[in-house]
């Protein structure tokens, strides 16, 4: 097949879904044409199935904001027809479905039928969807779309309860490379974070306030209380400066460490134990999938799609927003050398279940489902 994958190129979770996607479908003898504003943080090598169409946006005087959503719809009309991409993939649907949905309407008037399917990631329907200011335009390009596909059934069940979609919504889960995302020897590194042996607790985020990143330091200012434990946090964003400032005023500054956004994470995690994710929402929880693959446990909440991942009692312990107390102690039980060793072995098992050679097959099923619905159609 010949698949067109728009998405956003930043090291965000849907970005990071929709290349690897790419990438593995290229693996398969697929040619996959990215469209974007600048190259994927992860599509850095080269591989004759691969291909990158940079969108061009050019501003003018009169524009005091560049139309974005424009410059992408005439790149797709000419990538689709150029190319002869057989199904566009849109991860995200703002504003990657409307943009989809306008170069489709273009492409019909020349008599081509691209067939589009919307990915949603999360907030874009469960944040950004629902606010008024885009809501009719993004129900409308959903329901405009060949099929649709959410990272989980909580995913699911919400963009039902909140707009009226008419068509049928596949679940198809995050997923994870466990060829790269495993647990790798590096006891130097974790001889220098951890000098005297502590614990080493590690979140990963792009620090918006959705993820709660103070209730991080605060649950390790809980725990450090009780065990000798240090914590990495790994990402950069909005928030980071609010984490910075609450470590100096608790005074645990020389515990916890700063690293930016990293792209060897799987590296960082090879020497955690607990992985922490305190978010108010989450449609899947892609950071915690890549924390299981390299055998850490995870402590998170039990919102959105969380629960269907992190298996309360098993692979870590999923708790309410918030509640920072049962977040310690649970921390504390799983830290506890009695049963970290059950708990990182629990959480690389539910890992494998999210393998991309799982997965990937259900993206081309459902390829060839929507493509087999168009032909019915035609004839
Ligand atoms: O978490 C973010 O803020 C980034 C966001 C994105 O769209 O890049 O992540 C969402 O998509 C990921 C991939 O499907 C999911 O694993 C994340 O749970 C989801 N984030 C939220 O729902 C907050």
């Amino acid at each position: 097949m010949k698949i067109g994958i728009v998405c956003y190129p930043t090291f965000g979770g849907s970005g990071v879904v929709a290349t690897e996607l790419g990438k593995g479908l290229a693996q398969r003898g697929h040619k996959v044409h990215f469209i974007t504003y600048s190259q994927p943080t992860r599509l850095d090598f080269f591989n004759e199935n691969l291909f990158y169409h940079e969108v061009d946006i050019r501003s003018y005087p009169l524009f005091q904001y560049p139309p974005y959503e424009l410059a992408l719809a005439s790149k797709l009309v000419n990538v689709i027809k150029y190319e002869e991409l057989d199904l566009l993939h849109v991860h995200y649907a703002i504003p990657h479905a409307s943009a989809a949905y306008m170069a489709k309407q273009i492409l019909l008037t020349e008599g081509i039928n691209i067939p589009v399917i919307t990915t949603l990631h999360g907030t874009d329907i469960t944040l950004v969807g629902k606010d008024a200011t885009y809501e009719p335009v993004v129900t409308f390009s959903i329901n405009s779309s060949d099929g649709i596909t959410a990272v989980s059934e909580d995913l699911k069940k919400d963009t039902y309860q909140h707009f009226p979609i008419m068509g049928e919504i596949e679940v198809i889960p995050n997923f994870i490379d466990l060829q790269r995302f495993k647990r790798q020897k590096k006891d130097h590194f974790k001889k220098a974070i951890c000098p005297n042996d502590e614990k080493l607790i590690v979140h990963t985020s792009n620090f918006r306030k959705v993820k709660r990143v103070g209730d991080v330091i605060r649950v390790f200012h809980n725990i450090r209380k009780q065990a000798p434990v240090k914590l990495l946090m790994v990402g950069d964003g909005p928030e980071r400066v609010n984490a910075e400032e609450l470590c100096r005023s608790l005074g645990i500054c020389q515990d916890i460490r700063f690293l930016g956004k990293l792209d060897a994470v799987e590296e960082v995690l090879s020497v955690a134990d607990l992985f922490i994710m305190p978010s108010e929402k989450e449609s899947f929880g892609l950071a915690a999938l890549e924390a299981m693959a390299c055998e850490v446990p995870v402590i998170s909440t039990n919102i959105g799609g969380l629960p269907e991942l992190n298996i309360n009692g098993v692979t870590g312990f999923a708790c309410a927003v918030n509640d920072l107390e049962d977040m310690t102690n649970k921390a504390l039980y799983v830290l506890d050398n009695k049963h970290l060793p059950q708990f990182k072995k629990n959480a690389l098992s539910r890992a494998r279940e999210f393998d991309i050679s799982a997965i990937l097959p259900k993206y081309e099923d459902y390829y060839q489902q929507i493509l087999a619905a168009q032909e019915k159609e035609k004839a």
